[in-house]
């Protein structure tokens, strides 16, 4: 049995930014356990700063090498890894990442993908691209670019102040297809009245405009507004789901299950938001090929109804560190077949990409 972290980077194709910073490549920690005969993998969401969420790689080193890696010589269920890690407060990042492992670690030693093991699939997941801040021209160019090769929903990154002329310029283009804006939590109530001029481009949502842990002051725009609200950010538990639902905090949900804990956490949410009548779709963190095989395979469930930021590979990275990346057609990829995530790793793309390993146990 052995368990070691990798702290790996590679390379943006293009600088990718937020409203809250600029990232260029991509410093992931990806985890490979073994056991029985079988190698599993999983991937943290964390990056270098705690810009998105409290978490960073450091933090999340820290919990998983001391508060979970010697849960994982259990070889427990998901579940009852839930369980166990309840009374570890937050990290949700960090539970995540040994939390998809283990769904990866029992799904291979039965196996299975997967998707199969998650719930009832659609057989493929519905891509929407998320197109980071940039100048107007070249968000033209880049949302032509991404109808062209069938994506099914643009969103778009925006930032107080330039959200107006970027989602007029696009909806003036392209009267017709799904958008969204994402303002990663850059505007208070204060902004109302600039928030109100987004109203009449017809997005499919608004993904968090507030706070980054707040629901009620969106549950207070969310009646202003016609626009419906999507929570990423302030999502971080299922308690804070059905509170943000019962609220009426929003309509939508992006689940992202490196977020969430896990996919344990992330199955709850999205049952209890379609059963509340919300939307759910699956997010994404820039994950490389190892992360990215997670959100798909989620993103393929049935209860998954809105197209999600599950890209193909190729959209980030010129090469990744698996060696099946995905393809799309027609705007939609289909989860891996193969045991558990069903990567197979470019072990010498992944070595060149390592900056350091920690070697657990
Ligand atoms: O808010 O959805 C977000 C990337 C990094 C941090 C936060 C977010 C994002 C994205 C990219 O929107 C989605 C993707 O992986 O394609
Ligand atoms: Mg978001």
């Amino acid at each position: 049995m052995s368990f070691k972290i990798r702290l790996v980077k590679i390379p943006f194709l293009a600088p990718f930014t937020t409203s809250f910073g600029t990232e260029t490549e991509r410093r992931a920690l990806v985890l490979e356990f073994e056991a029985d005969g079988v190698r599993a993998f999983g991937e943290c969401v964390t990056d270098e700063g705690p810009y998105y969420g409290y978490e960073d790689n450091q933090t999340a080193l820290h919990i998983i090498r001391d508060h979970l890696a010697p849960l994982l010589r259990r070889k427990p269920s998901p579940g009852e890894f839930v369980e166990l890690t309840e009374r570890i407060r937050g990290h949700n990042m960090a539970k995540a990442a040994v939390e998809m492992l283990l769904w990866d670690y029992h799904s291979k030693r039965s196996g299975r993908a997967i998707f199969r093991a998650l719930g009832p699939t659609k057989g493929h997941a519905d891509v929407g691209i998320s197109l980071g801040i940039a100048r107007t021209e070249e968000t033209i160019g880049r949302v032509s670019q991404a109808l062209d090769r069938g994506y099914k929903r643009v969103k778009l990154k925006i930032s107080r102040g330039r959200e107006h002329q970027i989602v007029r310029s696009v909806r003036d283009s392209f009267p017709e297809i799904e958008l969204s804006a994402d303002a990663n939590s850059c505007y208070t109530l204060k902004d109302l009245p600039r928030l109100r001029r987004l109203d009449r481009f017809g997005l499919v949502y608004l993904e968090q405009p507030l706070g980054h842990d707040d629901l009620l002051d969106h549950a207070r725009l969310a009646k202003e507004l016609s626009t419906p609200i999507c929570l990423d950010e302030s999502i971080s538990s299922v308690e804070k789901a059905r509170q943000a639902l019962e609220i009426g905090a929003c309509k939508v949900i992006n689940i992202k299950p490196g977020r969430l804990g896990g996919f344990t956490n992330s199955l709850k949410v999205a049952k209890l938001a379609r059963r509340r009548g919300g939307h759910v779709w699956v997010g994404g963190m820039l994950e490389t090929g190892v992360g990215r095989s997670f959100n798909v395979s989620f993103a393929s469930l049935r209860i998954v109804d809105y197209p999600g930021d599950t890209s193909p590979n190729d959209k980030y990275f010129a090469r990744d560190i698996v060696t099946n990346p995905f393809e799309m057609v027609r705007g939609q990829i289909s989860p891996n077949q193969e045991p558990g995530i069903g990567v197979e790793i470019d072990e010498g793309f992944l070595s060149e990409s390592t900056v350091e390993t920690w070697k657990i146990f």
